[in-house]
């Protein structure tokens, strides 16, 4: 039906193959994006003269550079940083830094690509980055993350600015790195503005930042479910990781009145039928930074099992993957369905394979994609940048409310898109092609560049 913008897609698909074969990650968020934009492209033959897609597709810049730091025995260390500054066409660079053994430029680089589309979506003027290091925070001392992000930003602080690239935190990077990376910036060039959000409140950082994924993600979920006359009460909810996003979401679903039955962290999951008690979790992992099987110390009479991927084997109503990419293959998807699990939104990037999605999907499970469904995160950031640029400070309830409002025309945006190019619950297709047709009409504008 869509023979030229199919052929199109695929020979963008083809050349990224050719050249990008050993970025598995960033080549799987590229086909499952481009794959659904052709009935848009379709509209638009003019992109193909204008090299539109292969241009999207290449990052502006890729950055990577050394990291030496000095651990507490004095023995001096080296990482890899990577910035990958993807497009700027409607606003600054912005988005997370990642510290994780995993980091790679196919991480980077799938994630940077993510966040052109997720800002996009917001309605806010940001375009989209990602970095971070192969640093593992693990078992580090303070100390050391010190010594290591100092480190970092002496380097990275040549790339970014307020109006130029404006980084965050993402896995492994949350309010204490956010802090000596800003330090460190403050110290190199003297100056004080915006250039990383996700700060402290002391220091110009804005209120329900730190809950603003979690959040998001719930207030975006509750308008898949209120389309379909239903909500958050009475239901059972599973929620993978126990991170930033997990913790908050928890807090949101279970204000709303669900109870969160199971939650992990990367080495097993712990299973409550009572409701996971969220004051445990919080002082495990925000105060002692230990491990999710901790919980047993506190609760004896929960469960743990030894796996985060069988967290899915549990069943529920509601599915939140929070933790990391690829965490909900095909075979939990099939446990999902089996269990008559009824929603499942994305708070982490890329948390479903692309053979799962299509799984949940045609089973007719409501899916929220990653890109709209966890946008509140980067939505409350551009909130403290335009906070910082006014010099002023908004109240919780105010960008908690900013927030939701965000969070309900992601949702109305998608489903708009989903309902014209394919169909009303097909959310990815419809985050997809309306997060891409911003980008794509800048980019038009701003001519062959
Ligand atoms: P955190 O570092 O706070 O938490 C990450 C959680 O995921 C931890 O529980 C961690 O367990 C677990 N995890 C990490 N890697 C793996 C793995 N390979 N297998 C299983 N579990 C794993 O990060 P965030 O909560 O900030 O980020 C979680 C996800 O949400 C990421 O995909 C991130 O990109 C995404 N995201 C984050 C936003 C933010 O504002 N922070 C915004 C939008 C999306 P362990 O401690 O054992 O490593
Ligand atoms: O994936 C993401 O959207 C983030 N890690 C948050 C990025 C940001 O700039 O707040």
């Amino acid at each position: 039906m869509y023979t030229d913008a199919s052929q199109y897609v695929e020979e963008v698909l083809n050349y990224l193959g050719r050249k990008s074969s050993e970025q598995p990650e960033f080549i799987q968020a590229a086909t499952e994006a481009l794959t659904s934009l052709i009935p848009y492209i379709a509209q638009h033959p003019e992109f193909k003269k204008y090299a539109l897609l292969e241009r999207y597709v290449e990052p502006d810049r890729m950055i990577m550079f050394r990291v030496p730091w000095i651990d507490d025995k004095g023995m001096v260390r080296v990482n890899r940083g990577y910035r990958v500054q993807f497009n700027n066409s409607i606003g600054p660079y912005k988005g997370g830094l990642r510290f994780h053994p995993s980091v790679n430029f196919s991480i980077i680089k799938f994630l940077g690509f993510e966040q052109v589309l997720k800002n996009s979506l917001t309605g806010l003027p940001i375009g989209g980055g990602k970095g971070g290091s192969n640093f593992d925070p693990k078992g580090k001392s303070d100390t050391e993350i010190m010594s290591f992000c100092q480190s970092f930003m002496t380097e990275l602080y040549k790339y970014v600015g307020d109006d130029v690239d404006v980084p965050a935190g993402d896995i492994g990077v949350g309010g204490r790195e956010i802090g000596y990376l800003y330090g460190q910036y403050k110290r190199i060039t003297g100056s004080y503005t915006g250039v990383l959000t996700g700060k402290g409140i002391a220091y110009g950082g804005s209120l329900a930042r730190r809950e603003a994924t979690g959040y998001g993600l719930i207030y975006f979920a509750n308008e898949m479910l209120a389309s379909k006359k239903n909500g958050f009460e009475g239901k059972k909810v599973v929620i993978s990781g126990s991170g930033n996003v997990a913790i908050y979401a928890h807090e949101k679903v279970a204000s709303m009145g669900a109870t969160v039955i199971a939650m992990s962290d990367s080495s097993g999951y712990i299973y409550d039928k009572n409701g996971i008690k969220l004051d445990i979790v919080k002082q495990i992992k925000e105060v002692e930074r230990g491990r999710i099987s901790d919980y047993l110390k506190y609760v004896p009479d929960a469960t743990y099992v030894d796996s985060c991927v069988r967290i899915w084997e549990v069943p529920c109503d509601i599915a939140l993957p929070c933790a990391t990419q690829n965490e909900l293959p095909l075979a939990s998807a099939k446990e999902l369905i089996k269990n008559g699990c009824m929603l499942v939104a994305e708070g982490a990037n890329m948390p479903t394979t692309l053979d799962a999605t299509h799984a949940l999907m045609d089973a007719g499970i409501l899916f929220g994609p990653a890109k709209a469904a966890n946008a509140g995160g980067v939505a409350t950031s551009a909130l403290e940048m335009s906070q910082n640029s006014q010099r002023i400070s908004w109240t919780f309830d105010e960008v908690d409310h900013k927030l939701h409002e965000i969070m309900k025309n992601i949702y109305l945006h998608a489903s708009e898109y989903a309902c014209k190019y394919s169909h009303e619950d097909d959310l990815v297709s419809g985050a997809n092609i309306a997060g891409f047709s911003k980008v794509a009409e800048a980019m038009m504008q701003l001519g062959v560049v």
